[in-house]
């Protein structure tokens, strides 16, 4: 069985007050975590105040991105190792927003997926294609290409715990859903890839979040398919209310 996990990622929105007034917001009513993790990436500013807000709570602290280095002169970087110092359990990597404005390839995404385990964090590793990708039938080998590239040199005990996020790009921050039937077929596509690139328990064991204007009115219907396993939600996570509503979908 695997563990559902709603995240929400903050992208460059809430400061440190905002920040801690959310999470005293949601902390005592956030599901068990034995049912659904409830994980919150912010801002590498809000991060610290999100781990003190956060530390009596089931909340799961995590990063929207690190560098591939530990330490050293790289101005400007976040430290994986500092990251997992402060109590930070997950990191986004490959989001899109950082493929297209800040030229992140495959192989940097690689490359931070090494890093992360290096330090003991867990990636969130971002997968998806554009509106004229999809449009000329492109979204399977492009996102296979993305998966067996991220994935390179791992070994499957490592894969089995980290997450994929399926975002096709022109469903992001546009108010368009993939329906729940394209976006099952894309989470599926990645599941047998790395059933190819494995073997059927490790790609049994991965999990697979749907994100793209995810939101109370179709988390339900989303996490219904037989592979979503989780969410990972922009917009729609930045409110408590609404973020409360995303990981009690069940209810
Ligand atoms: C996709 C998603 C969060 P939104 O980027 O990663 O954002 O839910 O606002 O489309």
């Amino acid at each position: 069985m695997r563990k559902p996990i709603i995240a929400g990622n903050w992208k460059m929105n809430q400061n440190p007050e905002q920040t801690r007034e959310f999470v005293n917001a949601v902390k005592n009513d956030l599901p068990d975590t034995n049912d659904v993790e409830a994980v919150i990436a912010a801002p590498a500013l809000d991060l610290a105040t999100l781990i003190d807000a956060a530390k009596d709570s089931v909340l799961i602290p995590a990063a929207q991105d690190a560098s591939v280095h530990d330490k050293g002169a790289y101005t400007g970087e976040n430290s994986p190792k500092v990251l997992a110092e402060m109590g930070t359990q997950y990191v986004i990597i490959g989001h899109s927003e950082r493929r297209s404005y800040h030229h992140e390839t495959n192989e940097e995404v690689n490359e931070k997926a090494k890093a992360l385990f290096r330090n003991k964090l867990l990636p969130i590793i971002c997968v998806g294609e554009t509106l004229e990708q999809r449009e000329a039938g492109e979204t399977e080998d492009l996102v296979a290409t993305q998966v067996e590239a991220a994935l390179a040199g791992l070994t499957a005990d490592q894969v089995k715990t980290l997450v994929i996020a399926y975002e096709p790009i022109w469903a992001i921050g546009t108010g368009k859903t993939a329906s729940a039937d394209q976006a099952q077929e894309v989470c599926a596509h990645i599941r047998q890839t790395v059933a190819k690139l494995y073997d059927q328990t490790t790609a049994d064991a991965v999990r697979i979040q749907y994100g793209g204007s995810m939101k109370p009115a179709n988390v339900k219907e989303l996490m219904a398919q037989p592979d979503i396993d989780g969410g990972l939600v922009g917009g729609a996570s930045l409110k408590a209310d609404s973020f409360l509503e995303l990981v009690h979908y069940n209810n």
